[in-house]
């Protein structure tokens, strides 16, 4: 049997049923969605994207990549997802744009240009995971609205740009702060100007972090459009929607910021668990603050067609939102038994982990690899899908891939 025959095969039976054919041998769209051929403009071409990424929206643009894309230890902009709530704003002059810092909590109100803050601070460069906090949403059940992410809304990128905290401290601010909201350029899907499509922040504390950075390159280049350019916020550990693209205002809060998606059922989840489907009171829904441990393995391509006898050297990354990752182990056996990977230090706090193992695959036949992570604190992923909220946030259950040995 071909390599074809095989993922067709295997996209009606086994792997369909066991690992979903979206994550294996899938469509590169979802259902409904216009063929490629009559999009204009092309996405793939527009925002310089690797042709085995998946379209999910395109009102907004939203784009995720696929485990093995994410392979590399610093995720080019080709592989990295697009997470957008609004319209990518147009205007992006890096000559003429300023940053405000103002709100309750700033001693006076205070505006840089971009130049101001590349010449008057001190630039430092982190590689830091981002996941949007709906990635794996695909999987609840009752399913949640919004993008069916599956495994690939994460990606970690090298970021150069100066510490929040220092032009903070520049700004002068209060006693009284307790929250950053941050403000950006894009459209709200309305196109009223008046309406932002997101507008977070993180308490201050997370905000004076050594890591959190205003951002201006990317991977040693500016910023992609598409990823913020010519500015960004980047808050690591925490939903990559606290990172803000395209920023050109900070507001320090006196009290939890409560820009567009700060409340409600957005980026928050049940402060108590609850049963799948159930409804729950506004006040007793939570911000999420720090990811859960997760880890994805990158290499093989789920569905790989291996020769018997040789020793399988898989690998991937793992990462702990503002923990560290502790401990990595593998399973052949649908976690009946575990064996450990090894796993790298983070090249700084807050950038993925990258494990690799020699897997030894006893006979032919159809095998599937799950990976586990465990943070710093011992808390381990579930092999199956967490808690269910209404917005499909934070499922970080194993990651599994499908291989065949011939
Ligand atoms: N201004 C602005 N910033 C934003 C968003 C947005 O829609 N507008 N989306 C957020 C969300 S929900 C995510 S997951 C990340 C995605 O970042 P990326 O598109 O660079 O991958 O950006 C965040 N920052
Ligand atoms: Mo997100």
């Amino acid at each position: 049997m071909n390599r074809r025959d095989f993922a067709k095969k295997a996209t009606l039976s086994t792997f369909a049923t066991l690992i979903g054919a979206e994550i294996v041998f899938g469509s590169r769209l979802m259902e409904g969605y216009s063929p490629l051929a009559l999009q204009n403009p092309d996405p793939f071409k527009m925002f310089n994207k690797h042709k085995d990424m998946i379209v999910l929206n395109d009102k907004p643009w939203n784009m995720e990549a696929q485990a093995h894309l994410l392979d590399d230890k610093i995720t080019p902009n080709s592989c990295m997802f697009i997470r957008n709530n609004g319209l990518v704003p147009k205007d992006n002059d890096a000559n003429k744009w300023t940053l405000t810092f103002d709100g309750e909590s700033v001693i006076n109100k205070k505006t840089y240009s971009l130049a101001d803050l590349k010449t008057k601070f001190q630039q430092h460069t982190y590689q830091i995971t981002l996941e949007c906090g709906g990635n794996g949403r695909s999987e609840f059940n009752p399913p949640a609205k919004g993008n069916q992410w599956t495994v690939g809304a994460v990606h970690c990128a090298s970021w150069t740009g100066v510490r929040l905290r220092d032009v903070l401290k520049d700004v002068g601010i209060k006693k009284s702060a307790v929250y950053i909201g941050y403000h950006a350029t894009d459209l709200h899907l309305s196109m009223d100007p008046n309406k932002e499509p997101i507008s977070r922040g993180c308490p201050i504390w997370k905000a004076l972090e050594d890591e959190a950075l205003l951002a201006f390159k990317m991977n040693g280049d500016d910023i992609p459009l598409i990823h913020g350019y010519p500015l960004r916020l980047i808050i690591g550990g925490w939903p990559a929607s606290v990172s803000g693209k395209w920023v050109n205002r900070i507001s320090v809060r006196n009290k939890i910021h409560d820009g567009p998606k700060m409340t409600g059922d957005a980026y928050r989840v049940p402060c108590e668990p609850v049963a799948p489907g159930e409804k729950v009171k506004d006040e007793d829904m939570c911000i999420i603050e720090s990811m859960p441990v997760k880890s994805i393995i990158t290499y093989p391509k789920s569905g790989a067609i291996l020769k018997e006898g040789k020793a399988l050297n898989i690998r991937g990354h793992a990462w702990a939102g503002d923990l560290g990752v502790a401990k990595m182990e593998y399973s052949i056996d649908f976690g009946a038994t575990w064996k450990s990977c090894h796993i790298e230090k983070p090249s700084n706090r807050f950038a993925w982990q990258h494990f690799k193992a020699s897997v030894n695959l006893p006979k032919k036949g159809y095998y599937e690899i799950w990976a586990r992570a465990t943070d710093s604190k011992g808390t381990s992923q579930p092999m199956l899908l967490p808690g269910w909220n209404p917005k499909g946030y934070l499922n970080n259950a194993c990651h599994r891939i499908a291989v065949k040995i011939n």
